[in-house]
């Protein structure tokens, strides 16, 4: 796809050769050296383990199938058990003890947010000279505009800020007391949206718009988190047909929901080529957290679910796909963490690691592209305090619901300041 780069590129075609496009702002003359990579990551929602076409599911997933294969399979790879905690490392490389998310997700009427003062991935990017672009789900709060993610990074957005709405309306509820319509351009709520199409296609067909109004010779973080393949379980009729012999309904959609999911991350690539970004990409893709049993979702052959921290949990779907990879077609074993991107895509972007970010994650990229030993020895998969606050309030009579019940609003999934604490009410967990 690089002639096509070549063809958008008026002024620069001077300095271009072949596939080669100049750093930007980097003079002429001598051997160019290629641009900053452009840097894709694909997070899906609550895929489970199993639920991939490479670990023998049999739900189809030709496209992931085949990235994979070209690219490196990581298969020692972890995340975190739920949405909230695991988006926070990725964004912030921390593990999230040093953010406040170690309990729970961020819920609709809860006041929290990623801390305010964290440099967050797609900021560091941007000061490496990144055009920053996020489309779909968020989670990591919007209780004020500091929070949005135009405000953390994202020159735009594009999404959803909750999670779990209806992948047509876009409507969400969150508690009686917590609904809403939830999908949002830049800082606006998109209205012109409602209705308007299933939110795998709607994502792919901005990730395309992005890509054919950006210049491929300039550096681009694309952020891509899309809602599939969370509940509710809504998916296009056409889907469904070839999976007829799944007897469990909730397993029948998910797997076209994934199955369409796999056909959206083919578009993705396919508009890579198109616009003439992919010889210089390096596409990552990863799942958030353990599929959900309940929902459609299995972990096979991996103890526990989406929620716990089994295996099944905490072990994600992940690999890189990328023509700048030294060793393609590879596997490998090394222990990798979502929090390893942050220093692995700055590096990669050429952008400054100061001390003070204190990052837990580590530059992988060396191990997975060219298959030296991973840097990373250990996980912290978390500290909560929540659970040993709750036992003590237990042993003296007064449970966390009780608490809740008292609380300034009284609704159930509602959070309160206690101890210091964000505290979620117990049966929201
Ligand atoms: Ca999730």
């Amino acid at each position: 796809g690089g002639e096509r780069g070549g063809l958008q590129l008026p002024v620069m075609v001077g300095a271009l050769a072949g596939f080669s496009v100049a750093r930007p702002g980097s003079s002429s003359g001598g051997s160019e050296p290629p641009s900053k990579p452009h840097l894709i990551f694909i997070l899906a929602d609550d895929q489970g383990f199993h639920d991939v076409g490479y670990h023998g599911s049999e739900i189809r997933t030709p496209t992931l199938d085949r990235l994979a294969a070209q690219g490196v399979k990581l298969e020692n790879y972890y995340i975190q058990p739920i949405c909230s905690p695991s988006r926070s490392q990725l964004i912030t490389g921390r593990y999230q003890i040093h953010t406040g998310l170690q309990h729970s997700i961020i819920r609709a009427g809860q006041p929290n947010c990623i801390p305010l003062d964290n440099v967050t991935l797609p900021q560091k990017l941007q000061e490496a000279g990144y055009s920053t672009h996020m489309v779909g789900k968020w989670h990591l709060g919007f209780y004020k505009k500091e929070c949005l993610p135009t405000r953390k990074g994202f020159d735009t957005f594009f999404g959803s800020l909750t999670g779990s709405g209806d992948y047509y309306t876009h409507d969400v509820c969150d508690g009686p007391n917590a609904c809403g319509y939830d999908l949002h351009k830049g800082e606006n709520v998109a209205w012109e949206y409602r209705a308007h199409s299933y939110s795998t296609f709607l994502y792919t067909q901005k990730v395309e718009e992005i890509l054919a109004s950006h210049k491929p010779k300039e550096p681009i973080f694309l952020y891509i988190a899309f809602q599939a393949v969370h509940t509710p379980l809504q998916v296009p009729k056409n889907y469904l047909g070839q999976y007829k012999s799944i007897q469990n309904v909730g397993r029948r959609r998910y797997a076209a929901m994934v199955t369409c999911l796999d056909e959206a991350v083919n578009n993705v690539t396919l508009a890579l080529k198109k616009y003439g970004y992919y010889e210089n990409s390096i596409i990552i893709y990863s799942s958030d957290n353990g599929g959900q049993p309940l929902a459609g979702g299995s972990n096979w052959p991996l103890r526990g679910r989406k929620g716990t921290y089994w295996e099944g949990g905490i072990r994600g779907i992940g690999f890189v796909h990328s023509p700048l990879l030294k060793n393609k077609g590879a596997v490998s074993r090394g222990l990798m963490h979502i929090t390893d991107w942050y220093p692995t895509l700055v590096t990669l972007a050429e952008g400054e690691l100061e001390e003070n970010l204190g990052l837990d994650g580590y530059d992988i990229w060396e191990a997975i592209s060219e298959g030296k030993p991973s840097p990373r020895t250990d996980i912290l998969h978390n500290i909560d305090p929540l659970y040993t606050r709750a036992l003590n309030i237990i042993q003296r009579g007064i449970s966390v619901f009780d608490l809740c019940q008292e609380s300034k609003t009284g609704q159930k999934g509602s959070a309160l300041i206690f101890l210091g604490y964000h505290v979620q009410c117990w049966h929201s967990l």
